[in-house]
């Protein structure tokens, strides 16, 4: 696994060969006056640095943007740091419980909710988009689904790691999400992936066990299409991350895609979507985070988050980076 410093350093080394690149700030959204790139990763947090990777041995290799999507999220499923897959932090009754959606260049999409014991829920929701009449599968019925099409119960009981912060959760059972989840060595439990192959289509994934201890059989954003993903191949595609609630209540990626299609940026867009749930939200947005990234069919990129500390991984032929996206709630994080 590669550390974030050795990556920092390898970013500065290809920023500095790119000249264009030097002018950016680390949050700003990609250079209006560069070339289209020859493909194009981007996905949230820092496990997207591996993501990216894996899903670039096929964009590189003139492979799709859907395959691309599902191998590189695939990667952070199995990692224990990042807390997406089966390694994930359970609900509150100690289930880890797992969403997961794709869309493709076509329109179609696919989805499971509250997975339990499979591996792979994001190759499940690619095959109920591909072998079913159906988007979307919940509960038992997409296990179901998953062991008749081949995929094997793998659950072997929650993770080393899971079970402490558990044990120490329960202590006090009180549900309140972290901003960044930034608790102990792992953090995150959600990665979104948007991808634009050399054949100029475009797809995305989303893949998550949700937020740490939520009431059992609660879905966030990340398996529902036109809040934790979307994708327009004319257009752009989107993808979230943070309180999902927040995504849902205002169809935030369909909307981050709807103002590019009127002909935002993907970073004014982002930021357009963050204001819309500071403006709708009945919580206190202070107190949480919602952040999303979008891509456009020009190759630009951008982000924007309600909080510090959301980061995404970028990707092309010519260029990688981890980068911290621009946020709403600046003068009260930095006080
Ligand atoms: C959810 N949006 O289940 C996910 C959680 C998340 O980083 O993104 N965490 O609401």
């Amino acid at each position: 696994m590669q550390h974030r410093r050795s990556f920092l350093k390898k970013s500065i080394a290809l920023t500095t060969a790119l000249p264009i690149f030097n002018v950016l700030k680390s949050f700003a959204s990609s250079p209006i006056k560069a070339s289209k790139p020859n493909g194009l990763i981007v996905s949230t947090w820092d496990a997207g640095i591996r993501a990216n990777a894996a899903a670039w041995k096929i964009i590189g290799n003139n492979g799709t943007a859907l395959d691309a999507v599902e191998a590189g999220v695939k990667i952070t499923e199995l990692e224990n740091n990042c807390c997406v897959g089966l390694n994930g932090r359970p609900d509150r009754d100690g289930f880890v419980t797992l969403d997961a959606c794709i869309m493709d260049d076509k329109n179609r999409c696919g989805s499971v909710a509250m997975l339990q014991k499979i591996k792979h829920p994001i190759s499940v929701a690619r095959a109920v988009m591909e072998k079913t009449p159906h988007v979307m599968l919940v509960g038992d019925g997409a296990f179901q689904f998953a062991i008749k099409n081949g995929f094997k119960n793998e659950w072997k009981g929650l993770s080393k790691d899971s079970k402490i912060e558990y044990k120490k959760w329960l202590k006090e059972s009180k549900y309140k999400p972290i901003i960044n989840i930034e608790s102990g060595k792992r953090n995150h439990d959600t990665i979104g992936m948007i991808a634009l192959d050399k054949d100029n289509n475009m797809s995305g994934s989303c893949t998550t066990s949700g937020m740490a201890y939520k009431l059992h059989g609660r879905v966030g954003d990340s398996p529902i299409i036109g809040a934790g993903l979307f994708v327009d191949n004319e257009v752009g595609a989107a993808t979230s991350s943070g309180v999902g609630e927040e995504v849902i209540r205002i169809a935030g990626t369909h909307l981050v895609v709807e103002l590019m299609r009127n002909g935002d940026s993907p970073y004014a867009a982002c930021k357009k979507a963050v204001e819309r749930v500071v403006e709708k939200s009945p919580n206190n947005t202070k107190e949480m985070q919602v952040g999303f990234i979008a891509i456009n069919k020009k190759g630009q990129f951008g982000a924007y988050a309600l909080q510090k500390g959301f980061q995404y991984a970028v990707k092309t032929d010519t260029y990688e980076k981890l980068m911290d996206s621009d946020y709403y709630y600046k003068n009260q994080r930095e006080e």
